[in-house]
């Protein structure tokens, strides 16, 4: 009964949205008819179509396919996306101020649910709504003059639109302006969202969708791109020092404003709001749901920048965090290795035994040791113990006792996940560390010898082979 009455409401929706984009085609014919026609490029995110080298208007036509899709959603967790084209976000639409866009949405046979298009590009009501809501089995064009320039975010707004949305159904369009965007070195794409799983956060198997959660705004992942993972391991974003980079960002929420920072870097640029002007010199800019930002920035130093939403849990505990690892020379006029000496009442007591570590040192120790309090203390803490629910300890770590040699993995290709050490969970992000084949060795050894009793287990050369080797 219910399903009949459904089938009749898309169904005659289907045919009012026919007959509306009859009328605009019609209305556009006069005016628009001489403009060159071009084919919009579509390329999966964090890619971006090429920038715009046309001087003058054209009419872009511009086939979006929306796909219902089984993914993951987290490594060993899938979900049932609801997608344009594909991904999560959708395909990036990019045209020039002023062009004319020739919108086909098609809504796969193989589908299960009516589904549409809002772009926030669109100058009047419902974006587009109304014309290209459409049952599945069906195509619907819509045309649209790209008016502003700017960085839009489009989304489903098919009832119940909070559903549509959190289940992938957002992406954006780049209105460029007349001008052009000026030269970048790297763009990407990246856009935030929260999902709602009747499982816990990383809970193995298919999840579904669970309404109650979404309606008190109580994600269990926010991630970038549609999948936990999805700018880390082997899809982190990369760049050069010197090299300019630009991002295009947006949240298609449904829920949650980002706090958008990166790690390590701060925004030359940001296009506040995805709009025209631009402030300088940021940390953090706040994007609202449903809304976008540019920001340009030039890394200075190497290493890896952590791209995260700044309400920190959600990229510790939800899976809001991404990776640009940066190649290049050491600048350490800009960012110096640092130094750490004991306070000097500690030093007193302390500094015999560290020179005599030092002086009997045959195995690389001291090279570890420093490896270690150069890159791992941040995290794991100077003394090894870590901090109870974030970091795991690695100084008398059950879980690193049990097989010191294979932890150069964890040192090589970072860890996610879940993780019991002492008898303590732990559910976080450990990225990969840039680091050569004897500092590997060196700080393993160093930490298996210093902080768990244990004698030196690796060597270079065993490194170098488990490099080779993607598990863990
Ligand atoms: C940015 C923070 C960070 C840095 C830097 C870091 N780790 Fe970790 N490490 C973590 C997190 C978080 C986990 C837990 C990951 C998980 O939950 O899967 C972890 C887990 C581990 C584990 C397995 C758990 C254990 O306690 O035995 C080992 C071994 C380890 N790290 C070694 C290192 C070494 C060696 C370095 C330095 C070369 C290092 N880590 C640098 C954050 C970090
Ligand atoms: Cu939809």
């Amino acid at each position: 009964m219910q399903n009949f009455n459904f089938k009749l409401a898309t169904g005659v929706l289907a045919a009012l949205s026919g007959a509306l984009a009859l009328t605009s085609s019609v209305a556009y014919a006069a005016s628009e008819a001489n403009l060159p026609v071009v084919q919009q490029e579509l390329v999966a995110p964090p890619a971006m179509p090429a920038p715009i080298t046309r001087k003058t208007p054209a009419r872009v036509v511009v086939n979006l396919t929306v796909e219902e899709v089984e993914k993951e959603i987290a490594p060993g967790t899938k979900y049932m996306f609801w997608t344009f084209g594909g991904t999560v976000p959708g395909k990036m639409i990019r045209v020039r101020e002023g062009d004319t866009v020739e919108l086909h949405l098609k809504n796969l046979a193989s589908n299960k649910l009516p589904h549409n298009i809002d772009l926030h590009a669109v100058t009047g009501p419902g974006g587009g709504a109304a014309q290209t809501l459409i049952a599945p089995g069906n195509e619907a064009t819509f045309t649209f003059k790209a008016l502003a320039s700017g960085l839009y975010v489009y989304h489903c707004a098919t009832a119940p639109v909070g559903m549509h949305v959190a289940n992938g159904m957002y992406g954006m369009i780049l209105v460029e302006p007349k001008e052009g965007l000026s030269k970048v070195d790297h763009e990407y794409y990246v856009m935030q969202g929260d999902f709602y799983t009747a499982g816990a956060y990383r809970t193995e198997g298919l999840q579904n969708f669970d309404m109650q959660k979404a309606i008190d705004e109580k994600p269990t992942y926010v991630l970038f791109n549609g999948a936990d993972g999805a700018l880390t391991g082997k899809n982190v974003l990369t760049a050069k020092t010197g090299e300019k980079v630009r991002m295009y960002f947006g949240v298609g929420g449904p829920n949650l404003t980002s706090s958008f920072h990166v790690i390590g870097a701060i925004f030359d640029k940001v296009y506040t709001e995805g709009g025209t002007k631009y402030q300088e010199n940021v940390q953090t800019t706040m994007v609202p749901a449903g809304g976008s930002t540019m920001v340009e920035f030039v890394p200075k130093v190497p290493g890896n920048l952590t791209i995260v939403d700044h309400s920190l849990t959600r990229a510790f505990n939800k899976g809001a965090v991404g990776l640009l690892a940066v190649s290049g020379e050491p600048q350490p006029e800009i960012y110096s290795q640092g130094v750490k000496t004991p306070l000097a009442e500690v030093a007193k007591v302390a500094a015999p035994v560290k020179a005599a570590v030092v002086a009997t040192d045959d195995s690389g120790l001291a090279r570890g040791k420093s490896v270690y309090e150069r890159i791992c203390s941040a995290c794991h803490l100077p003394d090894g113990k870590g901090v109870a629910g974030v970091f795991p300890p690695l100084a008398g770590s059950d879980f690193f006792q049990q097989r010191p040699y294979e932890m150069a993995h964890i040192v090589l290709h970072g860890r996610s996940g879940e993780l019991v050490v002492n008898g303590q969970h732990y559910n976080g992000v450990m990225p990969a560390q840039d680091l050569n084949d004897d500092d590997v060795a060196a700080v393993i050894n160093y930490i298996n010898v210093e902080m768990n009793n244990g004698k030196p287990v690796l060597t270079p050369a065993q490194v170098k082979d488990m490099r080779q080797i993607k598990s863990q």
